[in-house]
């Protein structure tokens, strides 16, 4: 047991789907065995994660009756009290079933969407029911190969009435839940509506309970669309609507790959979870750590719990990293803020046209200011011994 063991305090989760993924892909069949919810909470519980998230048919299958799910759930139920995990956040399965072809809020067909809408809210009532205090919307079908079949702009405003619809529905059932909706560039479909996590800020700025509505960025899907990853999440903390997020590892240019977290672009794994512990200034993401990831396909069940446990175990070194990096006295006078007594007052707090004349008047010597060097190729030096392990 060393200091990098996970431990509930951590706030890790997993979604069913992650340490339950059979290792199926495209081009081949399963290569584990499915393994049962009750025995998944408790072995995570026996790797140190905290929480558990699921689909509604991750849990409960498609079509299932009444008395079936009751005791799907009571039995669920009872396996997290054995165990002390808890659900933080449940969703909704949009994408398996053939009825979502054409997507769910934003198909075609009035009688699927409709269909999205009711089962999104017996999803909603699972999640409440389990304990879950955020809701997370993937829209992985909702896009097109064709794009003609539909204007672009209804498929917006479809998302929108369904976003406002069941954001009504919450109020009205009185549940203490918010939203938080996952971008993704592609795949499943060629080109998938609301791409990227910015999309995502601005169409919530658009909705009705927009104090309900945050996002849920994830790692793969950003990086999939070519972007930084961390200034999404930036951009995402500084509006206050980071809800939640969805950690895992992902090359450029690839498919969704959701490898375990940290296992590629190191870099940009540590600058993340310096962002989310706040080490650099700036305040801390206090919501679950969330992996949405899964084990190789190479890997048998012993397999999934070491991938589990590395996911964890990453977060917390790169953790540890951050924190001793930003108490480097080297980094820290390398990074402080330029203060300009004359200057400063002018460039913060709005317009004036005083302050544009005082701007105006200043004297600035562009040529002294151009020939400084900034010397970042120091700081990312030293940030490159900090990651790996050469300076501590
Ligand atoms: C699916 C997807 C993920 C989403 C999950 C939530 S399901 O595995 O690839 O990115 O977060 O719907
Ligand atoms: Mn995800
Ligand atoms: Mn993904």
């Amino acid at each position: 047991m060393d200091a990098f063991e996970p431990t509930p305090r951590d706030q890790f989760s997993f979604g069913l789907w992650t340490v339950g993924n059979p290792g199926r892909d495209p081009f081949g069949e399963p290569t584990r065995a499915v393994v049962n919810p009750t025995r998944l909470v408790a072995k995570l519980a026996e790797c140190g994660a905290w929480g558990v998230n699921l689909h509604d048919n991750d849990l409960v299958p498609f079509g299932a009756s009444a008395t079936e799910r009751d005791q799907i759930v009571g039995e669920f139920k009872a396996a997290l009290e054995d165990s002390g995990m808890v659900v933080p956040m449940a969703t909704t399965n949009l994408f398996s079933h053939p009825v979502f072809k054409d997507g769910a809020y934003t198909a075609n067909d009035p009688k699927v969407r409709a269909f999205a809408l009711r089962k999104t809210m017996d999803a909603i009532d699972l999640g409440v029911e389990l304990g879950a205090k955020m809701f997370v919307f993937w829209g992985g079908r909702e896009g097109t190969e064709a794009d003609a079949c539909r204007d672009p702009r209804s498929a917006v405003a479809r998302m929108r009435d369904a976003i406002d619809f069941l954001c009504e529905y919450v109020k009205d059932n009185g549940y203490d839940l918010r939203f938080a909706l996952e971008a993704k560039p592609n795949e499943p479909r060629c080109d998938i509506y609301l791409a990227t996590t910015g999309h995502m800020l601005h169409f919530i700025s658009t909705l009705k309970n927009e104090e309900m509505v945050g996002v849920n960025p994830e790692v793969a899907h950003e990086s999939m669309a070519g972007l930084s990853f961390t200034h999404g999440v930036a951009q995402a903390m500084e509006a206050g609507k980071l809800f939640h997020i969805d950690l895992n590892a992902q090359r450029i240019g690839r498919y969704d790959q959701d490898l375990r977290f940290g296992s590629e672009d190191t870099k940009q794994a540590f600058l993340l979870v310096r962002l989310l512990e706040g080490t650099g200034g700036g305040g801390r993401y206090t919501g679950p750590r969330h992996f949405d990831a899964h084990a190789y396909r190479t890997e048998d069940e012993q397999g999934v719990w070491d991938f589990a446990r590395g996911c964890m175990r990453t977060y917390k070194i790169l953790a540890a990293r951050a924190a001793a990096f930003d108490a480097d006295s080297e980094v820290r006078a390398l990074i402080a803020d330029i203060r300009d007594e004359t200057l400063d007052p002018l460039l913060g707090g709005g317009y004036s046209a005083e302050k544009a004349a005082a701007l105006r008047a200043a004297d600035i010597d562009i040529d002294v200011v151009a020939r400084r060097g900034l010397g970042y190729e120091r700081l990312d030096q030293i940030m490159m011994e900090h990651l790996l392990g050469a300076r501590s």
